[in-house]
């Protein structure tokens, strides 16, 4: 455990990184923390930009693909808040300079249609989206070279940086299907099913998280469900990401 002061003082670390799109080394170089400790300094951290006017749009999930989970020896998804912000429009551009070492990810998003009540254990999550629509996340760690314990990413609000979504199509079953994306000369292809095998375990997976955390999901938010393949460089230019059935989205590095 870590004195709320410590909180706060981290927080401002990583909050100062992100503001002036410079690295800060891992936390637990010089810290010894655990996962609550973790999200209430994540939690510290949106109390900040929340206090400069931006607003809560979505919650997003990391670490939901098996291979991703296994490199950093853990078994849970971790949560991250999306806000205003870091809203991109789709076919925007992203200013690289006010990024510090962004990469790209290729993902499903849920809208949802109306308030979740994550406490309650018989909620049906499915039954709160109305729409899926094709997205693309860019991860920005704030941590050194990426490097970082599953501690600090919570912390580092999951490296959440920037999101963009296309158009929404009506809520329908996005199982398996093909994932192209593109950034500069980097292709990466993938399968939705990368996400705990379909997008859609990854939304219970997210209640749960939500049930646990205390985290509130609410009517309009959206969700993003987790990478579909690696992460590659966002690179200057155009980088889109196609799902079979879904259509694509795209944002321009600049
Ligand atoms: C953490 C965020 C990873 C995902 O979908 O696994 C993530 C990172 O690798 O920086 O969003």
């Amino acid at each position: 455990m870590i004195t709320a002061d410590t909180v706060e003082m981290l927080a401002e670390r990583l909050d100062a990184a992100q503001t002036a799109a410079a690295d800060t080394p891992s936390l637990a170089d010089t810290h010894e923390f655990g996962i609550e400790d973790a999200y209430a300094i994540q939690a510290a951290l949106l109390a900040r930009r929340r206090a400069r006017g931006e607003h809560l749009t979505g919650v997003k999930l990391g670490f939901t693909s098996r291979a991703k989970m296994a490199q950093m020896g853990v078994s849970d998804v971790i949560v991250g808040r999306l806000t205003d912000a870091m809203r991109v429009a789709d076919g925007a551009e992203v200013d690289l300079a006010r990024l510090i070492h962004p990469k790209v990810e290729p993902e499903v998003a849920y809208r949802l249609c109306r308030d979740v009540e994550v406490a309650d254990p018989t909620v049906d999550i499915e039954s709160c989206v109305d729409a899926v629509a094709p997205a693309l996340e860019i991860i920005d760690s704030r941590y050194r070279d990426f490097r970082f314990t599953y501690e600090d990413v919570v912390a580092d609000n999951t490296s959440a940086a920037a999101y963009a979504i296309g158009a929404w199509r009506p809520a329908a079953q996005v199982s398996n299907r093909a994932v192209r994306l593109l950034s500069g000369t980097a292709e990466a292809v993938g399968s939705t099913a990368a996400t705990l095998g379909s997008p859609v375990r990854a939304l219970h997976a997210l209640l749960d998280m939500c049930r646990r955390r205390g985290i509130p999901l609410r009517a309009g938010q959206v969700v993003l469900a987790g990478a579909a393949t690696a992460a590659v460089p966002l690179a200057p230019g155009v980088t889109s990401c196609e799902v079979a059935g879904l259509g694509t989205v795209s944002v321009r590095g600049v």
